[in-house]
Order: C-alpha cells, then sequence, then structure tokens
C-alpha cells in the first residue's frame, strides 16, 4: 500500500511507514495510508501491533515541511486534525502498539512515537520537537503528549529549545523504555509484542482503555472506570481458562500448561 507496509504474522501486525527517501517524513498521502493500514487491521487475528519506520535512518523525520510550507491558518489548521485525528485512533486503537524507533524521530515522528502505548529505540535514533525553529507549534499533539509522558518541565525545555536528543537521554527522561542496537530493535519489539499477544486479549485491551480512559479522569471515577472493566472480563472464555488453569496447578503441578487464549 503505497507509503506504508503492513505485515501481519502470528497475531503481531508490522506497519511500516516508507518513504526513505524524505526520511519517512509524513505528507497527506503517508498519513492516509497510515489511517488505511490501521482500519484494515483484523481484530480478530491481530493482538498487537510494531510501527517503525523504512531503512536504518530514521523512523519519521517529522511531517512533511514542503507540503507545509505555503499553508494558510485554515490549513495550517486543518493539516494539525488530520494528523491529531490520525494519532488519536492510534492512541485509541483497541489493541497495544510498540513504536520501535530506528532512527529520527523529530517533530511529528517524535509525536506518533508518542500515541503509541509503549515506545522502544535503537542506539542511534533521535528525539526532539523542533517546531518553533520553523516558526510553529508541535501540532500532531507534542504539546500535549509530551508534558504528560515526561513531565511539563522537561517538555517545556524540550520543545521551547527545539533541541534534539540522542537515545541514551530518551531513556534517561522516560521517553522510551528502552534502547537497542539498531540491528536488534525490530526483534526485540516483536518479541515484546508476542508476550502481549500470548496474554488475555480482552484483558489486555481492557487495561489499555482503563489506563487512557483513567487517565483523562479524577481518581475516584478512573477507579469507576477500572471495576467496569474488570467486570467485563468475569464470564469470558479466556478468564474461565487462565483462572482454572491457575487451580489446577495448584492441584497436580504437572497439569500446568500455556493457556491458549481465545479472545472470547
Ligand atoms: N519534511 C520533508 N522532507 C524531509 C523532512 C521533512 N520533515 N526531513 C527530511 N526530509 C528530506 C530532505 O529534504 C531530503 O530530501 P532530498 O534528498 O530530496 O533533499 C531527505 O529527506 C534526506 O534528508 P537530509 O538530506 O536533510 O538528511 P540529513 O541526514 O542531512 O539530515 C535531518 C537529517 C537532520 C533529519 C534533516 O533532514 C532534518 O532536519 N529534517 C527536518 C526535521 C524536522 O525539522 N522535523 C520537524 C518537521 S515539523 C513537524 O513535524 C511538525 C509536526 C506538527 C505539524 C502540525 C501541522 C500544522
Amino acid at each position: 500500500m503505497g507509503f506504508v507496509n503492513c505485515e501481519v504474522k502470528d497475531k503481531i501486525a508490522v506497519i511500516t511507514i516508507n518513504r526513505p527517501e524524505a526520511l519517512n517524513a509524513l505528507n497527506s498521502q503517508v498519513l492516509d495510508d497510515l489511517e488505511a493500514a490501521f482500519d484494515g487491521l483484523d481484530l480478530e487475528v491481530v493482538r498487537a501491533v510494531v510501527l517503525t519506520g523504512a531503512g536504518e535512518k530514521s523512523f519519521v523525520a517529522g511531517a512533511d515541511i514542503g507540503e507545509m510550507s505555503t499553508l494558510s491558518k485554515a490549513e495550517g489548521e486543518a493539516f494539525g486534525k488530520k494528523g491529531n485525528d490520525i494519532f488519536r485512533k492510534i492512541e485509541q486503537f483497541p489493541v497495544p502498539v510498540i513504536a520501535a524507533i530506528n532512527g529520527f524521530a523529530l517533530g511529528g515522528g517524535c509525536e506518533i512515537s508518542m500515541s503509541c502505548d509503549i515506545r522502544i529505540c535503537s542506539e542511534n535514533a533521535m528525539f526532539g520537537q523542533p517546531e518553533v525553529g520553523l516558526g510553529i507549534t508541535p501540532g500532531f499533539g507534542g504539546t500535549q503528549r509530551l508534558a504528560r509522558l515526561i513531565g511539563a518541565g522537561m517538555a517545556k525545555q524540550l520543545i521551547y529549545t527545539a533541541k534534539n536528543i540522542k537515545a541514551d537521554e530518551a531513556y534517561r527522561i522516560g521517553l522510551v523504555n528502552a534502547v537497542y542496537p539498531q540491528e536488534e530493535l525490530l526483534a526485540e519489539a516483536e518479541k515484546m509484542a508476542s508476550k502481549i499477544a500470548a496474554n488475555a486479549p480482552i484483558a489486555v485491551r481492557a487495561c489499555k482503555k482503563a489506563i487512557n480512559d483513567g487517565l483523562q479522569v479524577n481518581i475516584d471515577d478512573a477507579l469507576v472506570i477500572e471495576e467496569k472493566l474488570f467486570g467485563s472480563c468475569f464470564e469470558s472464555y479466556d478468564q474461565r481458562e487462565g483462572m482454572a488453569n491457575f487451580l489446577r496447578k495448584k492441584d497436580d503441578p504437572a497439569k500446568v500448561k500455556v493457556v491458549d487464549f481465545q479472545n472470547k
């Protein structure tokens, strides 16, 4: 599909932004292709998604500066909304999305990674919000998600100075969960995705929703959200079988097996 490749194997989808000649910069077509790739996933099958960029140099080097350079105010706002809508779709995607950041994650590249559930990166990764140096704001969610992820003080420093940071600094401030050699990154992302995919899918989805929705409200309302999602797991095959397996194990350790969760 155009600028985005999607491969599904063993319950995991790997979505690759594929515009390496422009360091995978996000133009309107890339954004459309990305949305189509997520929309096209069969959630009866896919239990986790890995999002990465083509090549060894860049994850995503930002929104396409050429395309943005002549926009009017109204067009700029519309372009910001287009990115925000798609990134929000990724953030709210029913199954977890892991960003495997294999190089530059600048501007919209850092922002798309922040709409994913988990970020891991290669040693050559570089993060930053260079927008104020271009005369704009981080308009694909950067002013909101960076502060929520790493705290307002550090987010303001990165955004106001437009200074790029390397992988080790991104790890230190909690922007990424782990740093790997470039050649190991995708395998590590797929390994993590497989681990997620082996757990009860209804429960994993409920956890994502509980964390995301709960963070938007006060703690009392958040705990009600948690209670409802906790309750929603019961009477499922996966809950019955997951717990029965534990009880069988107590009864007779030889009876332990890996539960084949069914998503039902
Ligand atoms: N947009 C368009 N093209 C790009 C972009 C980009 N963001 N980044 C790289 N490219 C292109 C280059 O133009 C070049 O193309 P060509 O070969 O045709 O000249 C090709 O990719 C390779 O790039 P370089 O030759 O520059 O590669 P270097 O290794 O020398 O440099 C850098 C790599 C440091 C990553 C450099 O390319 C760079 O600084 N890129 C721009 C990074 C940036 O500023 N990103 C933020 C963009 S703004 C943004 O993302 C806003 C998001 C919010 C939007 C809100 C909407 C209103």
